[in-house]
């Protein structure tokens, strides 16, 4: 598969994607996201695999929205956030969610803001020692999206995700675990050995069965995502037409 901002390799029947935009903390791009989605996309429909394990390369899993192209969109309507969420973010939420095959995350270093969101939307995580994670949002005035607003109180539960988002600080993995934020935690030379073994632990089990219980468990856990999306989208939307969040962009890439 020809990608810019995505490697995509096999380990046995998983299917390695790994984000290599590390000068970037693989910060989403619209390119970025529409990569994700054509890889997870074709291993989906992939019969010599069973699983994916999504990671990234560098210092961090992903810094979450690229903010130099948040910056160069300002001008145009609503920032291109209307398109960027309701083209890019959801779609790849709904695929992450709806997904017949395990996808885990594995949190390498930074998960921010829609970085964040999107290892919540994987069927599992497994961080290193070095991971961190924080919610961004607040940070820009923004709300949780990308199914953030599900996921992260599903994992976390209702109070904590409200003291997190409202506090946005930074933890490390051993709280992440702790929170049930992540699953396991594991040296950062030990992450992509357990993280594959995890995806092909998952999906050693009858794969018809499989994909049914993750529908299942899908549709319990987290109630309706395509709601949540939209409800996100409406907030997020509000948020960025407001003149204090171009100006909170722009000093964030000045420093
Ligand atoms: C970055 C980024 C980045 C580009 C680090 N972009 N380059 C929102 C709006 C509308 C619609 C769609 O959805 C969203 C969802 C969102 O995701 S909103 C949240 C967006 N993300 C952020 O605001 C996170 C911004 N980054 C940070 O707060 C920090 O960089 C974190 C906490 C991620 C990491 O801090 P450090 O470990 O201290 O690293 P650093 O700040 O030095 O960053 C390392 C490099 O990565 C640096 O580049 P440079 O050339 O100076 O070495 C950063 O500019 C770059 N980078 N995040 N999002």
């Amino acid at each position: 598969m020809d990608l810019a901002a995505l490697s995509v390799s096999r380990i046995d029947r998983v299917n390695l994607l790994t984000l290599v935009r590390a000068e970037r903390y693989n910060a989403f791009t619209r390119a970025v996201l529409a990569e994700l989605r054509v890889a997870i996309e074709a291993t989906l429909t992939d019969d010599a695999v069973d699983a994916i394990v999504l990671v990234g390369s560098g210092r961090a899993f992903s810094a979450g929205q690229d903010l130099d192209e948040l910056v160069a969109e300002l001008d145009l309507p609503a920032g291109g956030n209307d398109t960027r969420l309701r083209a890019g973010y959801g779609p790849l939420a709904e695929l992450l969610h709806g997904a017949a095959k395990p996808v885990v995350a594995a949190v390498n270093g930074v998960a921010a803001g829609a970085g964040l969101a999107v290892a919540c939307l994987c069927a599992t995580r497994v961080a290193s020692t070095s991971a961190t994670f924080a919610p961004a949002f607040g940070d820009l005035g923004l709300v949780p999206d990308t199914g953030a607003s599900l996921t992260i109180p599903a994992l976390v539960g209702r109070a904590r995700a409200l003291r997190w988002f409202a506090d946005g600080r930074r933890i490390g993995a051993a709280t992440a675990l702790a929170w049930g934020l992540v699953d396991a935690v594991v040296e950062p030379d030990d992450l992509l050995e357990e993280a594959v073994r995890t995806a092909s632990r998952l999906a050693s089990r009858d794969q018809r069965s499989l994909a049914e219980t993750m529908e299942l468990v899908a549709r319990a856990r987290d109630g309706d995502l395509s709601a949540a999306l939209g409800r996100e989208t409406a907030e997020q939307l509000a948020a960025t037409s407001r003149p204090e969040f171009s100006e909170l962009v722009r000093s964030l890439r000045r420093r």
